[in-house]
């Protein structure tokens, strides 16, 4: 069985054990934790750095919070936190295999964990002294990392983080379930942080209890720049590249995107269509492909392009695309969409195809503000090497008035003050005496 199946397989068992209802996200601990995370990760090479998500915590063991993790390759170190986040949970934290349910590690209190001294060496330990945590080795596979309050019920953050990441075995996926509810606060948020070049992954937001018909955005973090947005994958710009890798959702309603993320921070957040239901967010790394072709860019996919100009004027900016793979790269379409999607337009025809080893090709967006402000859209470009999206931002000045409007019959009206002057004041060939009477004549007259 390959590995790709072995992971469907085992998530879809691992779907129908889980409940777990979530919270408002606690995104100020996230941005915290994640950043430690990147931190800890600095020298790491190519990879998924790890997860975090936030839920809350029931006394009832249907509702505990359970992540999954799917490691391949080899054995992994990984860093495993089970904190609370409202100060009132004091958790409890459990590490089974998957799917035959053994305990292989539990923890209530860091502290008396046996990893306690390396936990603090390499500042990984909770601030709270009733947090859980632990640093464990894991050997490929599918495990479930099991949150539980000791007493009262609470909201706690589960975090999975990979200690060593110049270790060759990687995190080979992740994924969190919860029941997603329609007020904003309560939508299933998962945090998660790439580290070295960029990275292609699959994010898929399904339904667990076929109630649900989840809508997915990825966002960058902490700036929240909408990056991608999908409801229902079969009208993904990857919708072809889905079913070609076997990784289209079952379900037509289910969300699903083939993407590239850069380095850096992001929030994949699912949020219900209609009604509330239980889903499942998953992201998976997808193999590296040595064959093929590369899409590269400047500014890097998920980068800015940014635009100043008064409002009404069109100005310019460029995107360099360049194939560094050993394939022709076809680019397919680009799209802008957002909340000032008219201002911006495409200026450069597509598709076109940079051939393999061909000179890079210059993708020309304008901006022509109608109104002042920061103008903001999302450029969306898709090829045969993923979708790449990159925030449009367009700063309009004030358009400045044109101060002189010259009315054609010798006199110019001066638009500030409302007057009229003569466009040559010598044409009354006067002497100044006459000029004097003559000012006096128009002053009466
Ligand atoms: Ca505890
Ligand atoms: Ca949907």
């Amino acid at each position: 069985m390959s590995v790709k199946s072995s992971v469907l397989w085992l998530l879809s068992l691992f779907e129908n054990s889980i409940h777990r209802k979530p919270q408002a996200f606690g995104m100020g601990l996230l941005g915290l934790a994640l950043s430690m995370g990147l931190v800890q990760s600095a020298q790491a090479d190519n990879r998924l750095g790890g997860i975090s998500t936030r839920s809350f915590v029931q006394t009832e063991s249907a509702n505990y919070m359970i992540a999954g993790v799917f490691i391949n390759g080899g054995s992994k170190r990984v860093v495993v936190r089970a904190s609370s986040v409202d100060g009132v949970l004091n958790p409890r934290l459990e590490v089974q295999s998957y799917p035959d349910g053994n305990l292989l590690y539990s923890n209530d209190n860091w502290s008396t964990d046996p990893s306690a001294a390396e936990l603090q060496q390499t500042g990984w330990a909770p601030n709270g002294t009733s947090d859980a945590a632990m640093i464990i080795t894991l050997s490929p596979g599918l495990y479930t990392m099991q949150v539980s309050p000791v007493d009262k019920p609470g909201v706690g953050l589960i975090e999975v983080y990979e200690l060593n990441s110049t270790e060759s075995p990687k995190l080979g996926g992740i994924s969190t379930r919860s029941f997603v509810q329609t007020n904003s606060m309560n939508y299933m948020i998962a945090g998660l942080f790439i580290s070295g070049s960029a990275k292609r992954v699959v994010v898929r937001a399904s339904s667990v209890d076929g109630v649900l018909d989840p809508r997915l955005e990825v966002q960058s973090y902490p700036d929240g720049n909408l990056l991608y947005s999908n409801d229902n994958w079969d009208t993904d710009p990857s919708a072809a590249e889905l079913q070609q890798t076997g990784w289209a959702p079952a379900r037509s309603l289910d969300a699903a995107m083939i993407i590239t993320l850069s380095s850096g921070l992001y929030t994949m957040q699912v949020s219900p269509k209609s009604s509330p239901g239980i889903g499942l967010i998953e992201v998976y790394e997808l193999p590296e492909e040595p064959d093929g072709p590369k899409y590269s860019s400047t500014p890097a996919s998920g980068g800015t392009l940014s635009f100043s100009t008064p409002v009404g004027t069109p100005v310019t900016q460029n995107l360099t695309i360049t194939e560094d793979g050993d394939a022709n790269l076809e680019i397919k379409l680009a799209s802008i969409t957002g909340i000032h999607a008219n201002d911006f337009s495409i200026l450069t025809a597509f598709p076109f195809t940079i051939a393999d080893g061909g000179a890079a090709k210059t993708v020309t967006i304008q901006c022509t503000p109608s109104g002042e402000g920061v103008r903001t859209a999302n450029l969306q470009i898709s090829s045969n090497d993923g979708t790449h999206s990159y925030p449009l931002q367009c700063t309009a000045t004030q358009n400045s008035p044109v101060r002189y409007t010259d009315n054609g019959d010798g006199t110019v009206t001066d638009n500030r003050s409302g007057l009229i002057w003569l466009k040559n004041a010598s044409c009354f060939y006067l002497e100044w005496r006459e000029a004097k009477q003559s000012a006096a004549n128009l002053a009466s007259g």
